[in-house]
């Protein structure tokens, strides 16, 4: 076997990759024959690639790489947190410094009295964390009956059986027995594709006078919980009308059901606040945080709980954990990606500086003959495509086929710019400057004009 290097000719990297590794949301087969991108190296918002592209990365990795990339004060953290105590657990009556301190600064950061926090690795364990966490808390308030959680369609909350079902993604309802029993969808409030003739504010009241009906049905006596992402992010970033939101609130109030804010994706600035909830307006219960905790530097997760929910679980042992909760090297990455965060304005750099300028070419997209609709929240963005801007019409094709070909036009330009479907998302680094939103937007241009050529000589530029 020879030694595995960046200095590897890239299709042998590529036959290698293709032996061994299994790549999670990806046909396998078709990926092997095509062969990988290799990525090598990334500073700010520029990845590397063994082609040696520089390319723009306007996903910040998965949505997480919220500082940009190279930052050399995260890798002395974490050499000095590996000299000092690379490892030790946090179950049995033990703690260390970093889990201690990043749990006291996430409950400074966090809003109202989310004071408490449960570590875990990653966004899907904190979620798991929350299902058996709010079934327990009503447990121990004699409603054991209490468990069903709510949540909705086309949700992403992660990709293990607890989370995974909490999501509500079909295709992965669709293989390996989720969801759980107890885990129940209502629709998304995603008023482009599903609004109809009925204005943004009426259909977000609609959508989320669902959640007062399913509780109806079901009795609220049954229901532990809401879930749902102050913004969509998987989904399509999908922002809900303005009177969503508040809705929601006022139902969960009414009922006595937990609120638990998914701010995996929103969280630590995306939406121009520390968190999402802040941004819509909503007061969870809990919130789950993982992703920009860390800005992916380290893998960590978990789970802010308030006062009351906290408490009442600190009354009994709580079953559960993680051998990586609060893991030290992770905690100490994560304490100084938020020291960085704070002491570089990064937030007001992004409501400041980043959004409203990226905002005017980006609402310009929405003049491009393949766009129907733009939406851009802090800096998370999308554009819907569409052949028929006023009805708002899908393409006739297969959905996914005319963003598959924007997306593969982007590449061509050196921009990470995704598609869910037909639409196209983008979710930067928050540290990005205007020079370089300057050049993301001249290389969506030309991407979105050689997509459009193609697509009207493929004859795709028909309306369902
Ligand atoms: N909640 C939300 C809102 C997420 O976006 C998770 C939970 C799960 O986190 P972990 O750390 O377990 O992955 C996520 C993750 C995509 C994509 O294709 C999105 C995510 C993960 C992978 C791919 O947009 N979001």
């Amino acid at each position: 076997m020879p030694t595995i290097t960046n200095h590897m000719p890239t299709a042998e990297l590529q036959a290698l990759d293709a032996a061994h590794h299994m790549h999670p949301f990806t046909q396998n087969a078709g990926l092997a024959k095509k062969g990988a991108r290799i990525i090598t190296r990334a500073s700010g918002v520029t990845l590397t690639d063994s082609e040696g592209h520089e390319i723009i990365d306007a996903m910040a990795g998965l949505w997480c790489v919220n500082i940009g990339y190279g930052r050399k004060e995260m890798a002395a953290v974490a050499a000095r947190q590996m000299e000092e105590l690379p490892y030790y657990n946090t179950f049995f009556q033990t703690s260390h410094v970093p889990a201690i301190a990043l749990a006291n600064r996430i409950a400074e950061l966090a809003p109202g009295d989310l004071n408490h926090v449960f570590f875990a690795g990653s966004g899907s364990e904190a979620n798991d964390t929350n299902i058996r966490m709010v079934r327990h808390y009503w447990a121990l308030k004699g409603k054991p009956e209490k468990s069903v959680i709510i949540s909705r369609k086309n949700a992403y909350h992660g990709s293990s059986m607890g989370s995974g079902s909490l999501g509500g993604m079909a295709a992965m309802h669709a293989q390996g027995g989720m969801p759980i029993p107890d885990i129940v969808h209502i629709d998304q409030p995603n008023w482009y594709s599903e609004g109809g003739d009925q204005t943004p504010e009426d259909f977000g009241l609609e959508r989320a006078r669902q959640l007062e009906a399913k509780i109806k049905e079901l009795g609220a006596d049954r229901v532990a919980a809401f879930i749902g992402e102050p913004v969509q992010g998987a989904g399509g970033v999908i922002v809900p009308p303005a009177t969503y939101w508040p809705e929601i609130q006022r139902i969960c109030d009414k009922y006595g059901i937990l609120l638990i804010a998914d701010e995996v994706i929103c969280g630590f600035g995306r939406t121009g606040n520390w968190f999402g909830s802040q941004t819509m307006g909503i007061r969870p219960h809990i919130m789950t945080i993982a992703k920009g905790l860390s800005s992916g530097y380290a893998p960590i997760g978990g789970s802010i709980v308030c006062d009351e929910v906290a408490n009442t679980i600190a009354q009994d042992e709580f079953n559960h954990g993680y051998t990586y909760s609060g893991h030290p090297v992770c905690a100490a990455v994560a304490l100084e990606n938020l020291r960085i965060i704070e002491e570089e304005g990064i937030i007001d750099h992004v409501r400041d500086v980043a959004h409203p300028y990226l905002a005017e070419s980006w609402h310009a997209l929405g003049d491009h003959p393949l766009v129907g609709e733009t939406k851009l929240v802090g800096l998370m963005g999308s554009l819907a495509l569409s052949p028929d801007k006023a009805r708002r019409a899908p393409f006739a094709a297969e959905a996914g086929t005319v963003g598959y070909i924007v997306r593969e036009r982007c590449f061509a330009n050196n921009l990470v710019m995704r598609h869910v479907g037909d639409r196209m998302i983008i979710s930067p680094p928050l540290v990005i400057t205007p020079a370089q939103i300057d050049t993301l937007i001249e290389r969506a241009t030309r991407a979105f004009d050689e997509a459009y050529a193609q697509v009207k000589a493929e004859g795709l530029m028909k309306a369902a």
